[in-house]
């Protein structure tokens, strides 16, 4: 695809999942305001946006929609986007946290914690996480009040999905396995690492177009194969994510960059060099980009995207 028309691809579907992410965001209530505002302060703050355009793109194979136009995204899909944005930015804001890397600035702001205190952090983060299951069972809760029975499910299924991703066998569970390497040093064997990249920033990714998929309808099969693309381009992000924290722009990535080495941690590239990791990055993109080929609908941007990942600073 060519770089402008890609650009311009993007921005749409940029502007339509904000769009999704910010209709879907609580109301203050009398009492409730401060929690309300660091979970709207967090949300709002920017960032790409990857997750739910990947399930907006994985539900475009099976159910084409034409991105541009806001009111034909499915109801469904905008509710799920946008608590895929919301469990990804608890996450953030909860990983920010003096308790776990106590970082003062993300997306090129200062962390909810910063802002709002420990106590708010702890609790925005809690509510994001919360209001993305409200979310969930309200559409597919929708569906069953009005018989429609396979929106129902399948709306069962994706909320499944994402809280399996992102709970003590995902994205939890490669946190917790990042803790414990910390807690030795920093010191992971190759598998230890692998196994923290895939949970804790794959699952995530996998969630996004299994979702993405189910909700258009994919079939089992179809479903397995978008979790492997998944797979593959969350390695590819996270070893991308280490490249950066090396040779990154700390202006351009919204946080500060030199943290793996400043805390002696063991990563792909410290382990395989800078050379090795951006060659591994590329031979995963292309093997999620070949994997797509098993896949029906038109695939042309988000092979175009995922190729965009590789050459990412930000
Ligand atoms: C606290 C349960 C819990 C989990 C934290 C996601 C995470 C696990 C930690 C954040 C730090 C980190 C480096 C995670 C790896 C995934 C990653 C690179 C997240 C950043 O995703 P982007 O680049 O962020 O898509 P934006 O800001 O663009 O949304």
């Amino acid at each position: 695809m060519d770089k402008n028309v890609f650009k311009e691809e993007l921005n749409k579907r940029v502007s339509a999942a904000e769009k999704a992410v910010k209709s879907h965001i609580p109301e203050a209530g009398a009492y409730n305001g401060k929690v309300a505002e660091a979970m709207d302060y967090s949300v709002m703050a920017g960032g790409k946006r990857l997750r739910p355009l990947f399930m907006m793109e994985s539900f475009r194979l099976f159910c084409p929609f034409d991105p541009a136009d806001a009111e034909s995204m499915p109801g469904e899909l905008s509710a799920f986007m946008s608590a895929m944005e919301y469990i990804h930015t608890y996450s953030l804001v909860h990983d920010d946290l003096p308790a776990m890397d106590n970082d003062e600035l993300r997306r090129g702001r200062a962390t909810t914690w910063k802002v709002y205190g420990d106590g708010m952090g702890v609790l925005a983060g809690d509510g994001l996480l919360n209001y993305a299951y409200e979310l969930m069972i309200r559409v597919a809760s929708s569906y069953a009040a009005s018989g429609e029975q396979e929106l129902c499910r399948r709306c069962i299924v994706a909320a499944g999905i994402l809280a399996d991703k992102a709970g003590v066998n995902g994205m939890i569970g490669g946190q917790c396995a990042d803790l414990e390497a910390e807690g030795h040093g920093g010191s992971a064997s190759e598998e230890e690492l692998m196994y923290i990249h895939e949970h804790k920033t794959g699952c995530l990714i996998e969630a996004a177009l299994m979702a993405g998929g189910v909700l258009a309808g994919a079939s089992e099969k179809e479903t397995e194969i978008l979790e492997k693309i998944g797979s593959d381009i969350g390695i590819a992000f996270q070893i991308k994510d280490d490249i950066l924290d090396v040779i990154g722009d700390s202006a351009k990535l919204g946080k500060k960059t030199g943290s793996d080495e400043a805390n002696d941690k063991v990563t792909y590239v410290s382990l395989n060099g800078l050379e090795n990791s951006e060659t591994e990055v590329k031979r995963l993109s292309r093997e999620a980009e070949s994997l797509m080929d098993s896949l029906p609908g038109d695939k042309e941007f988000l092979k175009a995207l995922v190729d965009s990942l590789i050459s990412r600073e930000n």
